[in-house]
């Protein structure tokens, strides 16, 4: 259900989300053809999948309603960073920090902001990279630069903030504390199983150059 506030106005609900649906397209375009040219090159896949969204109208209402907005079609433009958003999961820790650059050097993107959780953790134990960025949108009578939000995180990353995500709104942000707690032990073990598996891989590609070179 949209809301009333979203129909009034020269913009309209359904513009507003025409344009972040084709902000999202171009940029998964973008990402599936790095991934594409990475396989090509490395023959290897640094993504695991891909997921888009649009964020619901009642998501937009209440972030507006947290942050003290009212709930406006330019309200929402201006203040929700994440109407569009893409995720993009990884497997390995490096994976994430060879994507973002790749994307960060595609001159048809602007990079807004950066976010990096992984370095900086939330207080919730929260692991997660974020770009905001702007790709312009070609319409018959102009441009219009679009706000995506670009969310990368390895599979473990990924499994616990899924989680979270729903703990937290079952709870409203006041879950127990012994629940929050072990969810930053879960935290923990995620990093340390990221950290374990990307040093497992290094030494699985050491092992099979060094089998090679021995067979050659
Ligand atoms: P949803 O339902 O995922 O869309 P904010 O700080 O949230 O007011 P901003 O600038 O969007 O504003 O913040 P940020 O941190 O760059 O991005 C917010 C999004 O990151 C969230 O969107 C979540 O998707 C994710 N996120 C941030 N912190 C956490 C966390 O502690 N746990 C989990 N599971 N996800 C988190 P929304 O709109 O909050 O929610």
């Amino acid at each position: 259900e949209v809301p009333d506030k979203f129909n009034e106005g020269v913009t309209s609900w359904e513009t507003v989300i025409f344009l972040y649906n084709s902000a999202l397209k171009e940029v998964g375009t973008k990402v599936e053809i790095l991934n594409d040219e990475f396989r090509h090159i490395h023959k290897y896949n640094p993504i695991e999948y891909v997921k888009s969204r649009i964020k619901s109208p009642e998501s937009i209402v209440k972030k507006l309603k947290r942050h003290g907005y009212e709930s406006t079609i330019d309200n929402m433009v201006k203040h929700i960073n994440d109407i569009a958003g893409i995720r993009v999961v990884c497997s390995f820790t490096s994976d994430i920090y060879r994507l973002a650059e790749m994307i960060g050097r595609q001159n048809d993107l602007t990079v807004v902001s950066i976010k990096d959780y992984i370095k900086n953790p939330k207080d919730s134990g929260y692991k997660s990279y974020h770009m905001l960025v702007t790709v312009p949108i070609f319409l018959t009578d102009g441009v219009v630069d679009t706000k995506v939000e670009i969310q990368i995180r390895t599979i473990a990353m990924d499994f616990w903030a899924s989680l979270e995500h729903k703990i937290y709104y079952k709870f409203e942000g006041n879950a127990p504390e012994y629940i929050s707690r072990d969810l930053q032990e879960c935290a923990g073990i995620v990093s340390m199983l990221d950290a374990k598996m990307l040093s497992l891989n290094e030494a699985i590609i050491q092992a099979k150059e060094q089998q090679r070179v021995k067979e050659e």
